[in-house]
């Protein structure tokens, strides 16, 4: 039987036409068994890209998607897209399954997970729909092991050279096809990969807003601009206590005030401007020696490019004069940057239009954090659908999301992806086109 609406009438449970829903037991049951493979003994999920775990998780869904008869392609990035037949651009839904080493349970494994249930949904409702689906997850999202972030999907755009990404290393010197050999996951399929007629991305808002509004589905807008730096400071080591301050060539104090001026710059320049000092190491770090060299992170996000360009230049100057001021060396090197991006009005009006449709309560909002789409809405139509954050918690083992919303946010996923694959968006329309390089989809 062939989807022809939006709606997504199949055999419904009881035989007869009930719009088509997901098994929510089953989705629950694969994201809880996804949770166990590097599990924390607090609860959360420590899966670094390219880890024995992560390799461990891959294992995990590529054999369910393996077990659903999908293509499974694997790219010479270790990005994985498993693909319904069927002849055209499939609909791609995704995300990742990385984390942090703090990481929670659902943050981007429920996109993962709700793209392959929503595909098992369709097999076991006997409904085709007019396009083939695939279900994605592409390497190193998060970018805590080896920078930028969402690295896999930017080399699926054509966004970054194959060869130059392979050769990006971790401060332990292993680099990223060195360790894609080790866990088997270097592919033989091109980067760029096949362009997707359109890509939706299941996540969690992991902030607190729809939570303090009391929305069931966030309608992601687009994602806000993302700059990471890696800042080095080079001292001079001496004596705690025979140095008097005013000879001290203190790395400590250089990288404490940098980490105080990165809070008060964004303070100043307001919401949605955030300034974060996520890694801090002093050398050598010992009570009673003045630390001779400080390696720090920084981490400025914004909706708009001007203002998170203004955040850069502060920090610089800032920086400048330190050296100055305290008579140390102050080298930058840039981790990741990546414009503000908005997604396609048509897939978000159509998230906004089917989730109200299924009875949920909607508000439209930007992602605070980096996303897998904001790379695929490059190339192609792109949008994201947002279920609620327990008290905005994530990169956290008390990342918590209701069964009911993830199920709900499974439901919306379902029926998008079929109204996107009855042609519901213009052909063509949104997304910046192909990227350079970026193969034509089917
Ligand atoms: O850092 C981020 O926003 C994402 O979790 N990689
Ligand atoms: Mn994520
Ligand atoms: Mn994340």
């Amino acid at each position: 039987m062939t989807a022809t609406g939006q709606e997504g009438h199949g055999r419904g449970p009881r035989g007869g036409t009930a719009p088509l829903r997901v098994d929510g037991e089953r989705l629950l049951g694969r994201l809880a068994e996804l949770a166990g493979v590097g599990a924390t003994p607090d609860g959360g999920c420590a899966r670094l890209a390219l880890s024995d775990a992560d390799r461990a998780g891959r294992d995990l869904v590529v054999g369910w998607m393996t077990a659903l008869g999908l293509e499974v392609r694997v790219d010479e990035i270790g990005n994985v897209v498993a693909s319904t037949p069927g002849v055209g651009a499939p609909v791609m839904m995704g995300s990742h399954i990385d984390t942090v080493t703090t990481g929670g349970r659902f943050d981007g494994n429920l996109g993962v997970l709700g793209g392959l249930e929503v595909i098992e949904t369709l097999q076991d409702s006997g409904v085709t729909p007019p396009r083939p689906l695939a279900v994605a997850f592409f390497t190193d999202e998060e970018g805590s092991r080896f920078s930028p972030d969402m690295l896999g999907s930017l080399a699926y755009v054509g966004g970054i050279g194959v060869a130059e990404a392979l050769a990006i290393t971790d401060v332990g010197g292993a680099s990223v096809g060195g360790e894609l050999r080790r866990i088997g996951y270097a592919g033989p399929h091109p980067c760029p990969g096949p362009v997707p007629h359109a890509y939706v991305e299941l996540h969690i808002e992991q902030g607190p807003v729809l939570e303090a509004e009391g929305v069931e589905i966030g309608v992601v807008e687009g994602v806000q601009g993302i700059s990471w730096q890696e800042v080095r400071v080079e001292g001079q080591a001496n004596h705690a206590g025979t140095t008097p301050m005013g000879m001290r060539h203190d790395a400590g104090y250089a990288a404490g005030a940098i980490a105080t001026f990165v809070r008060r710059l964004a303070l100043e320049l307001g919401s949605p401007q955030v300034g974060t000092v996520g890694s801090l190491a002093l050398e050598p770090g010992l009570v009673n020696v003045v630390a001779r060299s400080a390696r720090l992170t920084v981490d400025l996000r914004n909706t708009d490019e001007l203002r998170l360009a203004e955040a850069e230049r502060r920090l610089a100057a800032f920086l400048e004069q330190l050296a100055r001021d305290e008579g140390v060396g102050v080298a930058t090197r840039r981790l990741a940057r990546f414009a503000p991006v908005a997604f396609d009005p048509g897939v978000i009006d159509l998230v906004e239009r089917i989730a109200r449709a299924q009875g949920r309560s909607t508000m439209r909002l930007p992602a605070g954090a980096g996303h897998d789409a904001q790379m695929l809405a490059r190339v192609c139509p792109a949008g994201m659908i947002f279920v609620p954050s327990a008290g905005g918690i994530s990169h956290s083992p008390l990342e918590r999301t209701e069964p009911d919303a993830l199920v709900a946010g499974a439901n919306v996923l379902l029926e998008v992806v079929l109204a996107l694959a009855a042609g519901e968006l213009a052909a063509g329309a949104g997304g910046a086109g192909p990227a350079a390089g970026a193969a034509a989809g089917a």
